[in-house]
Formats: C-alpha cells, sequence, structure tokens
C-alpha cells in the first residue's frame, strides 16, 4: 500500500486511513493511494463496506494547493470520488477537524457521512480563484439544495457539525475517536440494513434565478469572478444530467485555473502564511508575555486593549485624566459589547475582561510589573519622548517598550531610554480590535527576542504582522503617500477625485483614496503637508484645495463634509459641490489646462506609483521580501485580495512594461517619477518579484 493511505480490516469493513501532514492534503500519493484502497477493499473477500478517515488533525483539508499551475496528474480528484461514489461496497466517510474543498468533495463521494462535534467543513476554493472541481457543484445541490448549496460554495464559509447536521450534509454527529466511531456508525448502518446512497443519483434540485444569483455573487465579490461561475456551475446540477453537470464544473474550474485572479488568491494564500516565518527569528525565543500596558486611551489605545484583553491578556491603560480613564474604560467596553453580540464572547468571559482583566490608572507607577507596554499617544516625537522617559524609569527590566507611531522614528524614540534594545514600533491599524494587518517595525538596536515577542503578540492578537525597517511611514503608509501623491496630481492635471475612487472601487479596493481620506480625517493629510513643508523640494507638487475645507473645519466623515457630504450618521457619502471650483481655482492659480483622463490611465498611474514606490521600500530593505509589501496592502489598505498584493500584480502585468510607462511619466514629472532602482535591476534581468520571495524562501 502507499506511505500516504493505510489499508487494515476490522471484521466485514475495510478501512483506508489518510496519513499526509499536516493537513492530509489530496496530493497525487493520496488520489493514488485511496484508488488502490478501493481495489483491495472490493477484492477482499467478505468486505461489505469501507471507512475512510484521516491521520492526525484533519480528515483532509482539500486538494494539495502546491499541485496547481502544474500538469494535473492522475488519477484525478474527480474520477477518485465518482469511483467512491459507484463502488458496490458501502463507503462511509468519519470527519474530524476540517474538511475543505476536495476533502468535502471526497466526503459526498461516500454514501454516508459521520463527523465529531467540533469538526468543520466548507468549500472554500472561492477564495483560491476557484470553484469545487471534483463533483461539489453537482453533488451537494442534490443532498441539499440551490440556496444552500450556493452560500457555502459562494461564501466559502466553514460549517460547524451541528450546523452540517441541520443542513444534510453529515448523517450524523459523534463524539469519539473517528476511526471507532466511524466503524461503529458502519455497523450500525450495515446491522440496519442500510444500501449505498450515491448522491448524484439523487432528484435534482430546483432552479432559482440564476441570472440574478449571478449578479448577485459577483456584485458581492468586488470583481471576483470565481464566486459568480460557481453559480453557473451549480446551475448545471439542475439543467444537465449528472455527468455533464461535472463536465460543466470541469470546464469553469480549468478555466479559472487559468485566471490571475486564481494565481493571486493562492499567492495571498501562501504569503499570509510565510509573512510572519522570519528566518532571523529561527531558534529565538520571544519574552513571557501576560499583561500589556498601554498608554493612551483614545480610539487606538482602546481598541489595542479591547485587541489585548480579547486574546486573554491583563491590560493597565494609563490616560491623563481620571475622566479620560473612565471614557477609555467606557470605549473598551463598547468594543466588548460588539464583541458580545457578535456571540465571540460570554456574559461571563465580558464581565471578566472588564473587572479582572482591565485596570485604568492615571498613574504611571501601575506599570511597574508589565510585560511590555504599548505606547498610543499623540503623534509628536516630543510626547512620545517623554513617555518613553517616563517608561524607562518605571518599567521592570525586560519589559518591551513598544510605539504604535505610524511614521516618527523609532531609533530616536528607543535613544531617549536607557534600554534602546527593548524598544519597538508595533503599528495598529484602527480600529485595532478588528484591522488585521501590524506592522512590526524594528529599530537598529532591537534585541532579535523583542522581535520575537512582538511577533508572538500579533499571532496571540490574530494579527497579519509584517517586518518593516524604520523610514517615514514604514511600509505601508509610506508606500500610501506616493499611490495619494499620484492620485493628487491626477487630479490637478484634471480627472475628478470621483472619477478616480470609482476606477479604483472597479478595480476592486473596498474604497477609493479620496473616500479614505474622508474617514481617516482630512486633517491627518493637512498636518502631514504642514509637517513636511520645511523640506519640501522645489519640484513637488502638492495640491492645497483640500486646506481651504480644512481651514474651515471641514475633516472628512467626523465633521459630515469633505471630498464628499455625510448626512448625519451616513458612511456612504455624495460628492461635494465646493469642491470642483476649489480644484478649478488652484489650476487656474498653476496655469494647467484640466485634460481627460480614462479609468484605465487611472489605474495605471496609481498602480505604477504604487508598485515604484513598493520597490524603493524593497531596495532599501525597509521590507524584505514582496510578499511583505504585497501581506501590507492586503490587510491594511483594502487592496483587491485578488490581485495577491501590489508586486504580485505587477508581475502578472509584467514588470517591464510598468518600467516603461513608468519612465514615459517621468517625461513630464521627472521628480515624482523617479524608477526605482531595484525595478530597473529587475527588468534588466529578466526576473520578477516573486523571483525574489522564492530567493528569500530558500534562503
Ligand atoms: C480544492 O480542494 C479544489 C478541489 O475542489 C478540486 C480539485 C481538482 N494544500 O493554515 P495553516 C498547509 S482547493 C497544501 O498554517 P491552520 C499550509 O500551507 C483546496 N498545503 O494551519 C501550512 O503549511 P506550512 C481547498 C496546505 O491550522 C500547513 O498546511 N482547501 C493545504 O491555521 C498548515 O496550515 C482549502 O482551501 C492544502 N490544501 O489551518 C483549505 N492546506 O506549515 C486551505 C493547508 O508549510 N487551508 N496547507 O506553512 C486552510 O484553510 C488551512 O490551512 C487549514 C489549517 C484550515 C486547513
Amino acid at each position: 500500500m502507499s506511505d500516504t493511505v493505510s489499508y487494515t480490516r476490522k471484521d466485514d469493513v475495510a478501512i483506508l486511513r489518510i496519513t499526509n501532514p499536516p493537513v492530509n492534503a489530496l496530493s497525487q500519493a493520496v488520489r493514488a493511494g485511496l484508488m488502490d484502497g478501493m481495489d483491495r477493499a472490493e477484492a477482499d473477500d467478505g468486505v461489505r463496506a469501507a471507512l475512510i478517515v484521516g491521520d492526525g488533525r484533519a480528515f483532509i483539508a482539500g486538494a494539495d494547493i502546491t499541485e496547481f499551475g502544474k500538469p494535473p496528474q492522475t488519477p484525478y480528484l474527480t474520477e477518485v470520488c465518482n469511483r467512491i461514489e459507484s463502488s458496490p461496497l458501502i463507503f462511509v466517510a468519519s470527519m474530524h477537524g476540517v474538511s475543505l474543498g476536495g476533502g468535502l468533495e471526497i466526503a459526498l463521494g461516500a454514501h454516508y457521512r459521520v463527523a465529531q462535534p467540533d469538526a468543520r467543513v466548507g468549500l472554500p476554493e472561492v477564495h483560491l480563484g476557484l470553484i469545487p472541481g471534483a463533483g461539489a457543484t453537482q453533488r451537494l445541490p442534490r443532498l441539499i439544495g440551490v440556496e444552500k448549496s450556493l452560500d457555502l460554495i459562494t461564501s466559502g464559509r466553514h460549517v460547524k457539525a451541528p450546523e452540517a447536521l441541520e443542513m444534510g450534509i453529515v448523517d450524523h454527529v459523534v463524539d469519539g475517536d473517528p476511526q471507532e466511531v466511524g466503524l461503529s456508525y458502519v455497523r450500525e448502518l450495515l446491522d440496519g440494513g442500510a444500501e449505498r446512497r450515491p448522491v448524484s443519483a439523487m432528484d435534482k434540485p430546483a432552479a432559482i434565478d440564476w441570472d440574478g444569483a449571478y449578479e448577485a455573487a459577483l456584485a458581492k465579490g468586488r470583481g471576483q469572478v470565481a464566486p459568480a461561475e460557481a453559480v453557473r456551475a451549480v446551475q448545471a446540477s439542475v439543467e444537465q444530467p449528472f455527468d455533464e453537470g461535472l463536465e460543466t464544473e470541469r470546464r469553469i474550474f480549468m478555466e479559472l485555473m487559468e485566471t490571475d485572479q486564481r494565481q493571486g488568491m493562492i499567492h495571498a494564500f501562501f504569503s499570509e502564511r510565510a509573512v510572519g516565518n522570519l528566518p532571523e527569528l529561527k531558534g529565538v525565543e520571544p519574552r513571557a508575555l501576560q499583561s500589556i500596558g498601554i498608554i493612551g486611551g483614545g480610539t487606538m489605545g482602546a481598541g489595542i486593549a479591547t485587541a489585548a484583553l480579547l486574546a486573554g491578556f491583563n491590560v493597565v491603560l494609563i490616560e491623563m485624566k481620571n475622566e479620560a480613564a473612565e471614557a477609555a474604560r467606557e470605549r473598551i467596553a463598547g468594543n466588548l459589547q460588539g464583541a458580545l453580540k457578535r456571540g465571540k464572547i460570554t456574559d461571563a468571559k465580558y464581565d471578566a475582561m472588564l473587572t479582572n482583566g482591565l485596570e485604568v490608572s492615571v498613574n504611571y507607577d501601575s506599570l511597574a510589573s508589565v510585560d511590555m507596554v504599548i505606547e498610543a499617544v499623540f503623534e509628536d516625537m516630543g510626547v512620545k519622548k517623554d513617555v518613553f522617559g517616563k517608561l524607562d524609569a518605571v518599567c521592570k527590566k525586560g519589559a518591551v517598550l513598544a510605539t504604535n507611531t505610524s511614521y516618527l522614528d523609532v531609533d530616536e524614540i528607543a535613544a531617549s531610554t536607557s534600554r534602546p534594545a527593548d524598544v519597538i514600533g508595533l503599528h495598529f491599524f484602527s480600529p485595532a480590535h478588528v484591522m488585521k494587518l501590524l506592522e512590526i517595525v524594528v529599530a537598529d538596536q532591537t534585541a532579535p527576542d523583542v522581535v520575537a515577542t512582538g511577533f508572538a503578540l500579533g499571532k496571540a492578537l490574530g494579527k497579519v504582522s509584517v517586518r518593516a525597517g524604520v523610514c517615514d511611514g514604514f511600509i505601508g503608509n509610506r508606500i500610501l503617500a506616493t499611490y495619494r501623491t499620484a492620485a493628487d496630481h491626477m487630479v490637478l492635471d484634471g480627472a475628478s477625485p470621483y472619477q478616480i475612487d470609482k476606477a479604483l472601487t472597479d478595480f476592486g479596493f473596498a474604497m477609493g483614496p479620496f473616500a479614505v481620506a474622508d474617514l481617516a480625517g482630512l486633517d491627518i493629510g493637512w498636518a502631514t503637508r504642514k509637517r513636511k513643508a520645511p523640506d519640501r523640494h522645489p519640484d513637488e507638487r502638492v495640491p492645497t484645495y483640500i486646506d481651504c475645507l480644512c481651514e474651515q473645519g471641514h475633516f472628512g466623515q467626523k465633521t459630515g463634509k469633505g471630498y464628499y457630504i455625510y448626512e448625519k450618521g451616513a458612511r456612504r457619502g455624495v460628492p461635494n459641490p465646493e469642491i470642483e471650483d476649489l480644484i478649478t481655482a488652484e489650476q487656474k492659480e498653476l496655469g494647467i489646462t484640466p485634460r481627460d483622463f480614462t479609468d484605465a490611465e487611472i489605474l495605471r498611474r496609481y498602480m505604477a506609483a504604487m508598485v515604484n514606490e513598493a520597490a524603493k521600500v524593497l531596495g532599501e530593505g525597509i521590507a524584505r521580501r514582496p510578499l511583505d509589501v504585497d501581506m501590507t496592502l492586503l490587510f491594511g489598505y483594502g487592496f483587491p485580495r485578488y490581485w495577491g498584493g501590489p508586486l504580485k500584480w505587477a508581475d502578472l502585468q509584467g514588470l517591464p512594461n510598468l518600467l516603461e510607462d513608468i519612465k514615459s511619466y517621468a517625461r513630464d514629472d521627472p521628480w515624482f517619477w523617479q524608477p526605482a532602482p531595484l525595478l530597473e535591476q529587475l527588468v534588466a534581468e529578466g526576473r520578477n518579484f516573486d523571483d525574489l520571495n522564492k530567493q528569500a524562501a530558500k534562503a
């Protein structure tokens, strides 16, 4: 038998046990092993039924994603599922841990399914830019109907065993050892005279409004095609005989396999896992971490405190005045209420977090015993240095001292203490208990175990942590500043902010840059412009029309007026008519004759600016790998996941073309469009960003 599928027999039942750590992915060896196991079981005298069970932590996590993009190898998964279903033996799947994608398809090929109470099933293929490709779009609708199937397939969500039982995906839920539970269920079935029950032979489900469902899936996916294509595959289960439906599913699956979106999504899948895996941290133990101090109880500080409490840490929050401390407690309680409402925590947990887990104080001495402090005060070097001076005086030896600054020099902050090796940047994104990104900013003297502690914290909080070096804005905000500037230049030259926002949401961004500016607060950009004004290069083009709004106290969403006007309580606004006049006035003042931009040019310039700055960030070592940039933009800046990130997007477009475009833009504005040396080097060497990712993985 194969190394990955073992064959044993208990009385009249054959047991096919899959062992392919870590998650029993259906590699070619596993597929072949299952085929061999079936041959053997059917030839084994006296065997009446067969049980499929997984070893280790999962039944089967799906097809082996590392095989995608390579020539498919026989036996194909569809054949394996069909072979299970058409076997003369009664086939039972005993499911524990996860049964995802092809894993669930194997189970749907079986005639009966039993699951552990904490098992989860799902068809997450859309998260890889695909649809299920081994029969689920044809079998699941026959088993549970079209609507429930579409819910599962187009969302990719995981369903826990009790819900799967209610939906009719599994037949039985029992706690115990998966093999033992499976065997007793098979016994029960055999003794009860149960017969084979092929799902493909079940009645076809009822039709729905397919075009409506297709359009809805397309809109919800913001340009992602796989969920919408899944609707067409499910449609085939109603309109075509089973075998033809399988062919339709296969055709769509193979077409999606060829798309950029599939490549982008799979890049995102592996990068999300690789991003926290730093060679420099191999063998480095993080420091002990149980209690966290937080300085500042505004939106950011309260958000970090909420995230820390939810992850089980004790939190001491420092504010300047008692009223502010109490307001911070209220803010945190409000955030936790949200978690309570969504069923993430129980009433008892909620009470315990607020009474035992959280201490608010106005006295820095309360921080004497905490393991880490995260400062989240006003973005001003003087204020930060003052805070770090106090922390240096009160914190115990070995405590990690972190700043949540979003652009200030962490080296300078560290140098203001007597223990720079303990100082690190932990840049959270607001709201910190919701946003997934954490930039871990490593200063010159930060000790390796302090970096490891930052990553350990990120993991405990469920964040995607990215290592960044010190520069103005680190990885994310530095790149943002550049592509935002490209958008500003286009506005000066004639594109409207609303056309730009629309072109970028059409591309798949959650929001366009001007809607984002309104959300973040126009005062932030205004303050940055003022801060940077003294060092500004004379060739730098900086529009000032929006400052007129700021001077009148209009800061975007929070004041009801910015690029857009917001009705009270509304999150979406309508274009502010004053903006056009302000832009026209500035164009006149600067002697600019506005011109038209196509959406394609807007996208190209915006992305070219993003990629060029990202290549500079990489070239300077602020980000170590292209995938670090990709994950920063994906998890902190609303970049569409199905493009994998800006540098994956750049690879997919072709770097030589992009460099040519940058050089052509530089003819009008050579100061802004200076090509990144790394980009020029990659083009000259015929390499791309993914080659750098691969090189880093080998190192
Ligand atoms: C499919 O089935 C298509 C079919 O319909 C049709 C085919 C014809 N393959 O996430 P973790 C690796 S599409 C290969 O850190 P967790 C993962 O990279 C597939 N490798 O652990 C990591 O490696 P490393 C549909 C896989 O406990 C290690 O396993 N299925 C696969 O947080 C541990 O993973 C999916 O989309 C795989 N399928 O989460 C499921 N899965 O240690 C995708 C995982 O080297 N997987 N690895 O970094 C998941 O959602 C999570 O990995 C899972 C475990 C929930 C299973």
